[in-house]
């Protein structure tokens, strides 16, 4: 029964997350799916990527959280158009939620919708949210057995990010371990092992990011 209610939830999900991508197609906007643990980086990710986007790749964001406005103010007072959600406890964003914030968004004034999930690494890794990719950011201080705990979050991923590489000596970070970690769920997915802080390994991140981008921009002209 418990297993017939989640089939069903899971699939109403779906669909609505198929309409969301049907629009986001159609604008031409590449929406990316950021998850992660708390304080992991998600907002210090968005900020700095957003920071260095050419000029006519323009963002937008909604911030999932189950409670506040404090980082759709932050991403607000770099001028970037965001929506804030607020779960009120839920532990991941769904398509619903998404498709709503859409709604007030300004999507033909913008090429990236970045969607910054609920920090949790376990359920906003099974709702498709209609977002083209799901990043899953890590970082140091979490340390590097992350992967094998939580497979399910690294197996679905389409890049992983290793954020706070400044600290990586500090936490005694073993970076090997990391990548044979995510290897061993997922043997696709790039891992971008960089820092807001110092910016160090950004430039590579955003490449990456950029060329699905450009992919998005097509699938909207041709329509
Ligand atoms: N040293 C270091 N600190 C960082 C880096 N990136 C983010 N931080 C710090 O980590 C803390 C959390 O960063 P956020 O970007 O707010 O993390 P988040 O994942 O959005 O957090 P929640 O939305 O609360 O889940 C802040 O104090 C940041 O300044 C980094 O690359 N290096
Ligand atoms: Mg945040």
């Amino acid at each position: 029964m418990k297993i017939a209610v989640k089939k069903s939830i899971l699939s109403a999900n779906d669909r609505v997350a198929g309409e969301n991508r049907a629009r986001l197609d159609a604008a031409g906007v590449l929406a990316v799916n950021l998850m992660a643990s708390p304080g992991a980086g998600k907002t210090s990710v968005i900020l700095a990527t957003a920071e260095r986007l050419p000029v006519e790749v323009r963002p937008g964001v909604i911030e999932g959280d189950l409670a506040s406005r404090i980082d759709a103010d932050r991403v607000a007072g770099r001028g970037i158009p965001v929506v804030q959600i607020n779960t009120g406890g839920g532990c991941h964003l769904d398509a619903p939620m998404v498709r709503s914030a859409l709604a007030q968004l300004p999507l033909d004034a913008m090429e990236v919708l970045f969607i910054e999930n609920v920090g949790n690494l376990i359920c906003p890794a099974e709702f498709d949210l209609g977002a083209h990719l799901a990043v899953v950011i890590a970082s140091a201080p979490e340390g590097h057995d992350k992967p094998y705990k939580y497979p399910g979050m690294f197996a679905r991923a389409d890049a992983v990010v290793l954020n706070k590489a400044d600290l990586l000596d500090v936490f005694a970070f073993d970076l090997d371990d990391f990548r044979r970690g995510v290897a061993l769920v997922n043997r696709k997915a790039p891992i971008f092992v960089l820092s807001c802080r110092t910016a160090d390994g950004l430039g590579v991140w955003m490449d990456w990011m950029l060329d699905r981008q450009r992919d998005a921009a097509a699938r909207g002209e041709q329509r």
